[in-house]
C-alpha cells in the first residue's frame, strides 16, 4: 500500500486541492469536509469501504427501512472507478447525492443509480430492479398483481418513454417522474 498514492497524498490527509474539488462538486463547506473525513477515517482507517461496509453505511440513512437491495445499486453508481470499493471522493458524492439537491438532482441520481448498464437509458429489466428496491424500502411486501415489479416497470416505460424506443433517456426520466405523482413519491422516499 501507499507507493502510488505519494501525489494525492494519504487517504488520511486531505490535500487543499483534494478539499477545493470537494467543495466544487458538493453544497458542504470546507468544515463539513472536513468533519466527514475525519468520521470517514474513523470508521474506515484505510480509506475506503468495500460492498459490505458501504451497504452497512448506506442503510443507515434509510433507518427502519430494508435498504439492501437498494444500497448494492448505489454502490455500483458511486463506485464510479469501478474498484470494488468506495474512497472518500466516492463517499462524499455519495452523501451529497443523498442529503442535498432538490427534486431534480435527486431524480438524476436515481436516473443514475437504476442505470447498472451505464448506457444512459434505463430499460424494463432496469426499472424492475430498481422498483423492488424501492418497494423494500418503503416496507412494501407485495410483488404481486398490479405490484409486481415487472408489470410497474412496463407501465411506467409505457407512460414516460416520449421517443418510443421502450427505454427510458434522462430527460424522458426525469420529466415523467415529475408530473406523475406516485412515481413520484416511489422514487423520492425522502418526501
Ligand atoms: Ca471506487
Ligand atoms: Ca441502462
Amino acid at each position: 500500500m501507499g507507493n502510488k498514492s505519494t501525489k494525492k497524498g494519504t487517504p488520511q490527509q486531505l490535500t487543499p486541492q483534494q478539499i477545493s474539488m470537494f467543495t466544487a462538486s458538493t453544497n458542504f463547506n470546507e468544515k463539513q469536509i472536513r468533519d466527514w473525513h475525519a468520521e470517514f477515517i474513523r470508521d474506515y482507517p484505510n480509506g475506503k469501504l468495500d460492498k459490505k461496509q458501504f451497504i452497512k453505511m448506506y442503510s443507515h440513512l434509510y433507518p427502519g427501512k430494508n435498504a439492501d437491495a437498494f444500497s448494492k445499486l448505489a454502490f455500483s453508481m458511486f463506485d464510479s472507478n469501478h474498484d470494488g470499493t468506495i474512497d472518500f471522493y466516492e463517499f462524499i458524492l455519495a452523501i451529497a447525492a443523498t442529503s442535498q439537491g432538490d427534486l431534480t438532482d435527486r431524480l438524476e441520481i436515481a436516473f443514475d443509480i437504476c442505470d447498472s448498464s451505464d448506457d444512459r437509458q434505463i430499460d424494463r429489466k432496469e426499472l424492475a430492479v430498481m422498483i423492488s428496491a424501492m418497494y423494500d424500502l418503503l416496507g412494501e411486501t407485495n410483488r404481486s398483481g398490479d405490484y409486481d415489479p415487472k408489470k410497474r416497470a412496463v407501465e411506467i416505460i409505457g407512460k414516460l418513454d416520449v421517443n418510443g424506443d421502450k427505454k427510458l433517456n434522462k430527460y424522458e426520466f426525469i420529466a415523467g417522474c415529475k408530473n406523475d405523482p406516485i412515481i413520484h413519491r416511489l422514487l423520492s422516499p425522502n418526501n
